[in-house]
């Protein structure tokens, strides 16, 4: 089944200008970028993305980080596109992601991990309406 993710590439990989490199990787592995935009997140605005990780430990330190400069927010198409860009970015430390994957290659840390991706299908209608308008992606 076609499917739409939102994938973020994260301030880490922009400001190491990296953002060529990813966009690149989805292409070649078969994503059509449905909508894409360059945005600096307020902090308040990555705490109620991040809303579900409210509880979590690293909830403030990531919002920081989310916030600390431009990110690239994009929707992936492609079938099976939720699991097959989780495939594609690795495991959320990139010291443990698998050879090849854009963690591995861009990540810094656990945290500063280069790239976002929707984990389901309810994650990805919260995300996607989040950052896009149903007229940017018509
Ligand atoms: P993923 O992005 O792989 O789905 P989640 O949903 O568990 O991982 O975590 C969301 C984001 O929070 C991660 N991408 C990463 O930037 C950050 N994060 C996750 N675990 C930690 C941790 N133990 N310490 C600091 N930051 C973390």
């Amino acid at each position: 089944m076609r499917e739409r993710t939102l994938g973020i590439i994260k301030p880490d990989a922009v400001a190491a200008k990296n953002a060529s490199k990813i966009i690149d990787m989805l292409e070649v592995n078969g994503f059509s970028i449905i909508g894409m935009k360059k945005i600096h997140l307020t902090k308040e605005q990555a705490k109620k993305f991040y809303i579900v990780h409210r509880e979590r430990p690293f909830y403030d330190s990531l919002t920081t980080f989310m916030s600390e400069g431009p990110i690239i927010v994009m929707v992936l198409e492609k079938e099976n596109a939720i699991e097959d860009y989780r495939k594609l970015m690795g495991t959320t430390n990139p010291k443990e992601a698998e050879e090849g994957t854009i963690r591995k290659l861009f990540g810094t840390n656990i945290e500063r991990n280069a790239v976002h991706g929707s984990d389901s299908m309810e994650s990805a209608n919260f995300e996607i309406p989040f950052f896009f308008s149903e007229l940017e992606l018509m």
